[in-house]
């Protein structure tokens, strides 16, 4: 029997509003303060994501969406060539707009196979247990919520087949290259041999066009970084004036980072459960990176973190790419 005091604390180190607190305190303690872009998501967040989504310049849903559209066929036909029946587990599922024409695709060829999306949101796992068995009523489908990693471990213990891992919508690219690298080494040790990665990259294109899609003219994408601000009032009690921050995006074309910004526009305090926190006049708050990426540069990256790069399907501007990797 554990002693109840650790219990508690066990208890308290698993509570996700205590996570997000220590996750907050940790960054605003910076000596450049950060916030997690994973915090993003709650339920506004995921509805501002939709809004960005929507709107004209942000174009790589469009991208990944054409590629889906029109190449799953050839994209679940290249799965098969590998000889095996695959569980589908998407990391980052989101509402599954994309993978959806590949479900249905593999669906024609294997209908034993079972979906497991996987997201961070539990809104977004909810949603999508309801609304996927409309489109698609023979689908197996198991949510699962939480930490990719953690929820790989899940699908493994769930199914005993070989997978075919979704990892699209550019979600890869909020991590920093070397972030990406230890996280496709990560991701390479939850996998088999033949195992199948299907993710996807935004590609370098004129900088213009990819700062554009992080600088709406509508302000959608100000709202959802603003948003981080809101949800830490509501969740953690905070004291933050909204109005006191303004988003800066940049977009860097020699290393390919895309970065955001919340900047304070005044000295000020901010109060969070114990902690107060300083922000001078213009100090930034780092929120998100959005890596781009060169074709060569999505090689040389399956190429040193164990998967061999097997195809890359492309939208017709060549703006994005699904990579097909197998684990060898
Ligand atoms: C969900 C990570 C693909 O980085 O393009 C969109 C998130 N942030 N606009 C991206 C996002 C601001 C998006 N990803």
């Amino acid at each position: 029997v554990m002693n109840p005091l650790l219990c508690k604390r066990v208890a308290a180190l698993q509570d996700p509003q205590e996570v997000f607190y220590q996750d907050v305190v940790r960054g605003l303690t910076a000596t450049n303060k950060y916030l997690d872009s994973k915090y993003f998501y709650d339920t506004k967040g995921d509805a501002l994501f939709q809004q960005i989504m929507n709107c004209h310049e942000y174009y790589p849903t469009n991208c990944e969406m054409e590629i889906l559209r029109e190449q799953s066929a050839q994209i679940i036909q290249l799965v098969q060539s590998y000889g095996r029946q695959f569980d589908v587990v998407e990391l980052g599922a989101g509402d599954a707009t994309k993978s959806i024409h590949l479900l249905e695709q593999l669906l024609q060829i294997d209908p034993d196979f079972t979906y497991y999306p996987v997201d961070i949101s539990g809104n977004v796992i909810h949603q999508l247990e309801r609304s996927l068995p409309e489109k698609l009523p023979s689908l197996q489908l198991h949510g699962l919520n939480g930490e990719y990693f953690e929820m790989l471990h899940q699908a493994n213990i769930l199914s005993s087949r070989s997978k075919l891992v979704l990892c699209m919508g550019g979600n890869i690219g909020n991590f920093t290259p070397a972030e990406t690298k230890k996280f496709c080494r990560q991701l390479r040790n939850y996998l088999q041999p033949g195992d199948i990665l299907l993710t996807g990259f935004d590609l370098k294109k004129h900088p213009q066009i990819i700062l554009n899609a992080y600088n709406d003219s509508e302000g959608i994408t100000r709202n959802f970084n603003l948003n981080l601000l809101h949800r830490m009032n509501n969740e953690l009690g905070a004291d933050f004036d909204i109005s006191k921050f303004d988003h800066y995006p940049t977009y860097d074309p020699g290393t390919g980072a895309c970065k955001s910004y919340l900047v304070s526009l005044e000295n000020q305090q901010v109060h969070i459960g114990t902690h107060t926190f300083d922000f001078a006049v213009h100090e930034p708050i780092y929120m998100e990176i959005s890596q781009k990426y060169s074709l060569a540069e999505t090689e040389t990256l399956a190429l040193q973190t164990g998967f061999k790069p097997v195809a890359n399907f492309f939208d017709e501007k060549r703006w994005f790419v699904d990579c097909v990797w197998l684990c060898s």
